[in-house]
């Protein structure tokens, strides 16, 4: 049996088609590790499709991008007639909305699920709402056309037991993608990733300095852009991970980046990551006011520590960058001016990683919020979702849904992304 896994991407996304994201590199190794008749492909162009003809295509889609995945799924539906399976944060956010170009959803974590229906496939040739319905963790469609969703999927108890995922890239590549966790500690309320993968999950130090072992050797592996959402969550495993690579003779073999969250950047941890190959720390910034930074966060986040991650890095030659969000619910012009401010101090230190517009994801509590406040809809223009204010392509604020809109006009905040764009330097990479 051939399948292909499909990316939707946005247009603008080119990062995603030079190294494709590991979520369907971790179905294909996963299906063909337990599956060995079973090829998997992974793909970002629909062309590919029409290419391999695969009896069996899977389509991934975070919101965002989920136009595509519709008309990428018509499209297969109309020219092959072959089964389409959908996953990812989409369709695990909104199961119940299914439509009836996608023969089933997979909910969350996708490795079982995806190899479980992989098998019904093989077995009886074709998805029958009656095979579907024994399937845990998906939604289909049942005889009378309503959307069924069968019951839930536990995550696997160690994401160790995954094979290494299937990676599109060749020798000598820039920054190959690594996790080494599943999940986040906290649970930003614009986040989608705590509800997704319900609990923090982290590979062991051991299976992480295989896999760099095994990039190191199959790739030439020298710079690992750490996927994670909070690779510094433990700060013990950080410590073991250290340790043994030191042990295993990788020490100053790698460079590293990654997130850390400022309230857990200390100078210890910040000395470990110095040690390990870190070169550059990156943090999600999101406001220079405290007040919304906590109303945000939770009460762990503060400006404070903020500051004293940006100095910390400062005093041990780490390069340091973090990310803001505008537009949150409950947002002031005297919260913005407390942004600017902080962004003023750290001018020259501090780099920009991203101005994003604070949106209303499904699978997070500002999506209920837009829900209640007739803001969005399940059946919406998906493009309207799009967050990023550096994305001239795909972004328009004009369209996009804006929750603060009784705070500040769409207007004073077009005034304040560009003021900011202009006046602080922006990282890209
Ligand atoms: C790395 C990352 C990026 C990188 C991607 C680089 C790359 N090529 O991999 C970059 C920076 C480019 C990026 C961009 C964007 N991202 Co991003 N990103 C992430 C991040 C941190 C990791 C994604 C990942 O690989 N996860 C790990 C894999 C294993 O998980 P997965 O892909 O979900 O796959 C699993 C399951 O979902 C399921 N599954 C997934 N697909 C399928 C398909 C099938 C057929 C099946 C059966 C199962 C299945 O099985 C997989 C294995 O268990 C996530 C947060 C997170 N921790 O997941 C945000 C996240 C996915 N991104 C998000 C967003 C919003 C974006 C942008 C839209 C932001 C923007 N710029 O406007 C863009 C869109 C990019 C695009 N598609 O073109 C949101 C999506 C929310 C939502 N509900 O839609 C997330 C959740 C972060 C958040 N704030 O909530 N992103």
């Amino acid at each position: 049996m051939k399948i292909t896994l499909l990316v939707t991407s946005l247009k603008e996304d080119e990062l995603h088609k030079r190294q494709l994201p590991l979520g369907i590199g971790y179905l294909a190794s996963y299906v063909e590790k337990h599956l060995p008749d079973v090829t998997v492909d992974i793909t970002a162009d629909i062309n590919d499709i029409f290419l391999q003809k695969p009896d069996l295509v899977g389509i991934s889609s975070v919101s965002q991008c989920f136009n595509a995945a519709l008309e990428h799924a018509r499209k297969i539906k109309k020219h092959l007639a072959i089964p389409v399976l959908l996953g990812g944060y989409h369709v695990t956010s909104l199961p119940q909305q299914l439509q009836s170009c996608f023969d089933a959803g997979v909910i969350g974590e996708g490795e079982t699920t995806f190899l479980n229906l992989v098998r019904l496939l093989q077995d009886e040739g074709a998805f029958s709402p009656s095979s579907l319905r024994h399937i845990p963790g998906i939604c289909y469609h049942d005889e009378s056309g309503t959307v069924k969703i069968t019951e839930p999927v536990e995550p696997l108890s160690s994401i160790d037991l995954l094979p290494y995922p299937k990676r599109n890239i060749s020798p000598g590549a820039k920054n190959i993608f690594q996790f080494s966790s599943r999940g986040c500690i906290y649970r930003c309320k614009f986040c989608a990733s705590s509800r997704h993968w319900r609990k923090f999950r982290p590979h062991s130090a051991a299976y992480f300095v295989q896999e760099l072992k095994y990039l190191q050797k199959t790739y030439d592996a020298t710079s690992i852009h750490l996927l994670d959402d909070l690779f510094f969550a433990d700060p013990k495993r950080v410590r073991e991970i250290v340790t043994m690579m030191r042990t295993e003779g990788l020490s100053d073999q790698f460079r590293f980046d990654s997130f850390i969250s400022s309230n857990l950047a200390s100078r210890d941890i910040l000395l470990m990551a110095r040690e390990m190959g870190f070169t550059s720390i990156k943090f999600g910034g999101e406001t220079g006011s405290d007040r919304l930074l906590k109303e945000i966060k939770g009460p762990h986040a503060s400006v404070a520590h903020h500051q004293r991650c940006i100095n910390l890095c400062r005093e041990l030659g780490l390069d340091v960058r973090a990310s803001f969000i505008f537009g949150s619910p409950g947002e002031t012009e005297e919260d913005l001016e407390l942004t600017y401010q902080f962004l003023k101090r750290n001018k020259g230190v501090l780099k920009i990683h991203g101005f994003y517009l604070t949106m209303p994801i499904p699978g997070t509590p500002y999506w209920d919020l837009a829900m209640q406040k007739g803001l969005v809809s399940e059946d919406m223009d998906w493009s309207r979702l799009n967050i990023d204010y550096l994305k001239k392509e795909s972004f328009d604020l004009e369209k996009a849904i804006y929750l603060n809109e009784e705070n500040v006009s769409r207007t004073t905040l077009k005034h304040y992304f560009e003021t900011f764009r202009k006046e602080f330097e922006f990282f890209q990479g």
